[in-house]
């Protein structure tokens, strides 16, 4: 029988992430989270069963979870609820789209979810709580710190370490071996090709 899982946030990457979840098959998904005007609804047939008021008793119930709040940007609002369910005893288990190809040779961390078409090659290492979205590519050794959203189509190639609640957007890509510092914003579309502060936000060069 399939393990139960709760999945918190009931949004747009939500329904993302449902359908890598019902692919994978591993886990059958026992409700959603969510604010209390929404209680009640469904989300591509799962119903939206409690609000965060009621993660103890959940956690007391249900032993796995998973963030499906998504970010764009950096989003202390993941990062709080991961924490507060840690810290209330929840399980997160890894969830791996089988359209992914993730290398034996990588490591992946509690709470990470691999999205369809994802490539995630030998010697790479990624945090707890990341989002690696649809089509990302992580090439060879890359790391990648706990609560990062690698979005759509986004290329980090070989080497490249990228710290702790980083975003990088859409269709951006990092050149090997350079270092993202923590809390940085990359928006969508743009090449990089030196080393990033933490905390900086790069846009576009409009010329
Ligand atoms: O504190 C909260 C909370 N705040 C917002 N606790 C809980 N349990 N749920 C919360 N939410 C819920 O997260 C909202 O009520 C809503 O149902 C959901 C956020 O949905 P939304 O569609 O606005 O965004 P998203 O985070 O699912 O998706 C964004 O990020 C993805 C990566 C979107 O911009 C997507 O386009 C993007 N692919």
């Amino acid at each position: 029988m399939k393990e139960k899982l709760i999945i918190i946030g009931g949004g747009g990457h939500c329904k993302s992430c449902i359908d890598v979840i019902e692919q994978e098959g591993k886990y059958q998904i026992a409700g959603i989270v969510d604010k209390r005007e929404k209680l009640h609804e469904k989300i591509l047939g799962y119903e939206i069963v409690a609000t965060d008021d009621d993660l103890p008793a959940l956690v007391k119930e249900y032993r796995n979870f998973l963030i499906t709040i998504g970010q764009i940007g950096v989003s202390n609002k993941r990062i709080m609820l991961f924490d507060h369910l840690v810290h209330l005893g929840a399980v997160f288990p890894v969830i791996i789209s089988p359209l992914a190809y993730v290398s034996v040779h990588s490591y992946i961390r509690e709470g990470t979810i691999i999205l369809h078409h994802a490539l995630i090659n030998a010697g790479v290492r990624i945090g707890k709580n990341c989002i690696i979205n649809t089509k990302a590519l992580i090439e060879h050794d890359a790391k990648i710190g706990d609560h990062c959203h690698i979005s759509t189509g986004v290329i980090i190639n070989g080497g490249v370490e990228i710290g702790s609640k980083c975003f990088i957007g859409s269709n951006s890509t990092i050149n090997q071996y350079l270092k993202i510092g923590e809390n940085a914003v990359i928006d969508s579309g743009i090449r990089i090709r030196e080393d990033i502060q933490e905390y900086s936000v790069t846009k576009p060069v409009v010329d």
